[in-house]
Parts: C-alpha cells; sequence; structure tokens
C-alpha cells in the first residue's frame, strides 16, 4: 500500500523511458530546458502585471457609444453581472418595475390597434348587435379576407384597459413619464415603444428595498401589491391575447413584429412568471429588459475577478438617439477605450428619430466620427456588431440584405456572410478615417447572450488593460 502512494504518478509519467539512446536524452534534456525557460518568463510577466496593476491607481475609464438601442446599457449590465457581482444582486430586483412595465406597454400597444381596427369595423356597419361577432375591420386590412374580430376580443379589451392606468403608475414611479419633444421628422409620442428616466442613480435607490424610509418602504410595497395583484389576475387574458390568431394577423397586417422589439415578454413562459405576485428577476429578464438612457452615466466598477481583479474601471454609458450625442463629446478627453456599438440586424430598418435616414447608415456615419475624432487618439477602440442573434432571424425569416443594401449583390444571404460583409465595411471606414494607427478589434455579439458576452468581456477587459499598462510605461 505504502509503496504505490509514494510514488508520483506524474513524475511517473513524465519519466525517460527505459531504454532511451543518448541522442534521444539530448533531445529531450533540450526540450525540457527550453519549457522551464518558457515557464520563468510566464512566471514573470505575471508577476510584472500584479506589480503593475498596484500601481494602477487611476480608474480605467471606458466610453459605450453608438445609436439608440444599440446594446450599451445591456453591455454595461453584462459587465456588472461578470465583475460586480454584488452591485449586481442589489439592482436586480430595482429592474423588476421595468420589466413589469415592458409587459405592459407591448400590452397596450396591441389594445391600441385593436380598438382603431375594433371601431373602424363597427363604424363600417353601425347599429350591429353587440352579442353577434363583429363585422370584419377593412380598414387596416392588406390582405383581401377581413379580419373577424368577436364577442371574446370586445371581452379581452374590457378586462385589460385597468393596465392602462397600471402603466401610468408604474411611469410615475419610474420618473418616466416626462418625454422629451419629438424632433422633426421622428416617431409621434403615441407611437414611440419605449420610455425613458432622466438619472441613474435616483430611479433605482428608489425602487431598491433597505434605501427608504418605513413609511415609503410601505408605500412601495403597496403599490407593488397593487401592481402584483393587477397583472395577476389579467395574466390569462394576456396569454390569450398574444395566442390569438385574429390578433397575430392583425399585428401582421400592420407589418408589427412585437417579438422582435426590445423589452418584449408576452411569450407564455415570460407571462406566467412575471404576472406571479412574488416575482423576481432572472439575470436573463434583465438583460433584455429595455429602459432608454437619456445623458451619460457613470457606472464604478471595482472588478472582483478575472485578470483585471483589483482595478476600478468607470464605464459611461450615454444616451445614443441623436439629440442625446452632443453630450459624449466632453468624454473624449480622457477615455482609455471605446466600446462602440453597431447592431448590424438593423440594415432594413430606420432611425426612430429621423425616418428618413437608415439606422446602419447611420452607424456606419457615427463609426466614422468616432475613428476620426482627434481628442480620441489615444484611446483604444473595440466594435461590438451587435445583435447578430436578431440577424439570423431575420435572415431566415427572409429579409433580403441586397433589398437594402445594393452592394451587397448576390452574396450568400446568411448570418456569416453578412456579417462579413458589414465588419469589412467597418474596416474600411477605421482604415481611412483614423486619427490614429490602431488595431481593428472586432466581435460579433449578442449581448443578451450573458454567457457569451461574458467571454467577450473577458478579452476586451484584458486587451484594455494591457494596452493601458503597455502605453503608461508600467509593463
Ligand atoms: N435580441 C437582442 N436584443 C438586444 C441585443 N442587445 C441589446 N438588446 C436589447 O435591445 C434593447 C436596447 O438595448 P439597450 O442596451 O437599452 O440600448 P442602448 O444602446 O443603451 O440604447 P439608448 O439608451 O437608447 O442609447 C434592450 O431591450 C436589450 O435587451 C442583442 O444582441 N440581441
Ligand atoms: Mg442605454
Amino acid at each position: 500500500m505504502g509503496l504505490i502512494t509514494d510514488i508520483d504518478p506524474l513524475a511517473l509519467a513524465l519519466a525517460p523511458p527505459a531504454d532511451e539512446s543518448d541522442q534521444q536524452r539530448v533531445q529531450r534534456l533540450q526540450e525540457e530546458e527550453r519549457a522551464r525557460r518558457v515557464s520563468e518568463e510566464i512566471d514573470e510577466q505575471l508577476r510584472k502585471e500584479g506589480a503593475a496593476l498596484k500601481k494602477q491607481k487611476k480608474p480605467i475609464k471606458v466610453l459605450l457609444l453608438g445609436q439608440s438601442e444599440s446594446g450599451k446599457s445591456t453591455t454595461l449590465k453584462n459587465f456588472q453581472l461578470a465583475y460586480a457581482a454584488n452591485a449586481w444582486a442589489e439592482e436586480r430586483l430595482a429592474w423588476k418595475t421595468v420589466i413589469q412595465l415592458n409587459l405592459i406597454r407591448h400590452v397596450t400597444i396591441i389594445l391600441e390597434h385593436l380598438s382603431q381596427d375594433m371601431n373602424a369595423s363597427t363604424s363600417e356597419e353601425s347599429g350591429s348587435d353587440s352579442d353577434e361577432p363583429a363585422r370584419p375591420s377593412r380598414s387596416s386590412s392588406a390582405s383581401s379576407l377581413p379580419l373577424r374580430f368577436t364577442e371574446k376580443h370586445r371581452l379581452l379589451k374590457l378586462r385589460l384597459a385597468p393596465l392602462r392606468s397600471v402603466q401610468d403608475d408604474l411611469q410615475a414611479r419610474l420618473g418616466a413619464s416626462d418625454w422629451p419633444a419629438p424632433a422633426p421628422g421622428s416617431e409621434p409620442r403615441s407611437k414611440m415603444q419605449d420610455f425613458f428616466v432622466r438619472s441613474n442613480a435616483g430611479w433605482k435607490s428608489s425602487l431598491r428595498p433597505g434605501k427608504r424610509s418605513p413609511e415609503r418602504s410601505r408605500r412601495k410595497q403597496d403599490e407593488d401589491n397593487e401592481t402584483g395583484e393587477v397583472l395577476t389576475g389579467c395574466a390569462e387574458d394576456i396569454k390569450a391575447l398574444w395566442a390569438d390568431d385574429v390578433i397575430q394577423d392583425m399585428l401582421r397586417r400592420r407589418k408589427l413584429r412585437l417579438d422582435l422589439l426590445p423589452g418584449f415578454f408576452l411569450h407564455e413562459r415570460d407571462v406566467d412568471r412575471i404576472a406571479k405576485r412574488d416575482y423576481t428577476p432572472s439575470d436573463d429578464d434583465v438583460v433584455r429588459s429595455r429602459l432608454r438612457t437619456l445623458g451619460v452615466q457613470e457606472h464604478r466598477i471595482h472588478f472582483e475577478t478575472g485578470p483585471a481583479a483589483g482595478t476600478e474601471w468607470c464605464l459611461y454609458d450615454v444616451g445614443g438617439s441623436r439629440t442625446q450625442r452632443a453630450a459624449w463629446f466632453p468624454y473624449f478627453d480622457d477615455c482609455d477605450a471605446i466600446i462602440f456599438l453597431a447592431p448590424i440586424s438593423c440594415f432594413d430598418e430606420k432611425l426612430a428619430e429621423d425616418r428618413r435616414v437608415n439606422r446602419l447608415e447611420d452607424s456606419y456615419q457615427l463609426w466614422k466620427m468616432i475613428c476620426a475624432n482627434k481628442l480620441l487618439s489615444k484611446a483604444q477602440i473595440i466594435l461590438f456588431l451587435n445583435k447578430c442573434d436578431l440577424l439570423d432571424k431575420k435572415l431566415k425569416s427572409g429579409v433580403r440584405v441586397r433589398d437594402f443594401v445594393p452592394s451587397f449583390g448576390d452574396r450568400k444571404n446568411d448570418l456569416q456572410t453578412v456579417a462579413q460583409y458589414f465588419a469589412q465595411h467597418f474596416k474600411e471606414i477605421a482604415k481611412s478615417h483614423a486619427s490614429a494607427l490602431r488595431p481593428f478589434r472586432v466581435h460579433l455579439t449578442s449581448v443578451v447572450d450573458t454567457k457569451a458576452t461574458a467571454l467577450t468581456l473577458g478579452i476586451v477587459g484584458e486587451s484594455i488593460l494591457r494596452t493601458q499598462l503597455r502605453d503608461a510605461d508600467l509593463l
């Protein structure tokens, strides 16, 4: 027994073969010496990096840039989830209100369209008996067969009506009722799908437990319970509304793909969880929720794990719509790195704030402006070609890139070919408009996939850190 345990199995495995020739022995020793040198070099490198990290007192400043809905805030959430678990856990509960609001907002959008179509159908057939199936609507119909609304739709509309006032309450609680004036050429307010809050810290702390007076805590609890009650009471009707064939037909005719919109939670599996009284958001719910950013929001993250552990990062999340972009410039001066997000699934979409502008074209223009900006000549720039999951879905549903980007020509209409084609275009812009010589760093991402994004952020974080330390002569 003792004899067996005394033998180191690793040493045994590495031991030279008994019949080793002189020449083989010399070769083996040379290889061992080479391996030892490499191992020592790695140790020395790690030692230097460790020392350099300790000297790195200044936080590393990273700006998240890109058009609205490109995924900046979602990338920030991924940073928090991967590297600041404690802060993330504290914030998660605050997102519950946003998720409930996202869900309810999509129900009220459907109800608005339903009302319009039902009104149109009843005005066509005035004096109809309300117990009889309503006459089909022709007003919005793109197809020759009219929509057949029935008593079921009238009842759903009636029973889900209380959600409108719950939506108003939730928006008020988030401080989200204050809309900016729509810019010329933009969507009218009633058509805008999302909402925003003015400050990052304010809404989160007011919704987090433990940061309020007992009186406010009680009030908040009452409000939560009330929202929960109404939602629970409406759950079956919400699911029935979304599952209804006539409603789906109505949305199709109106070319409304709600399931591709941000903050979509109307699938049965989501309604079942979110409409429960004791609902607690999952990580996945939080990254899929939608809350528009206004202004520039600073987030300090003390990296707890990974190669950057021990360093402090200052991440700036900005509002991406056109009226928000002037606020970016003051942050360019001493920024260390930029993560630029371009949602490439948007090649067939227009900007919400200016319906004349294609969203991919807007991303190209923004990218050009960032690459050419002299204030950023020392900053590293990393490009995320985001929303690859949605791009894949879109291509598989039959949307052809060449119908929107004629230069794409007859190439294969699949994810890999399309992503590579767009990446090449971004690369060419970077090359011809660069304010400094820098490598082209690009990642194909779907930042709602937290596992894959954690890996990408690991690579990005390490490369930002290394370049940063090298530039500061700390390595
Ligand atoms: N399916 C999918 N959804 C995404 C992806 N990235 C972001 N989203 C969703 O898109 C919505 C918008 O993302 P945000 O991160 O809020 O966009 P933003 O760039 O911060 O937008 P602004 O604050 O308006 O500038 C959110 O609901 C996200 O969940 C992605 O890669 N795939
Ligand atoms: Mg944002």
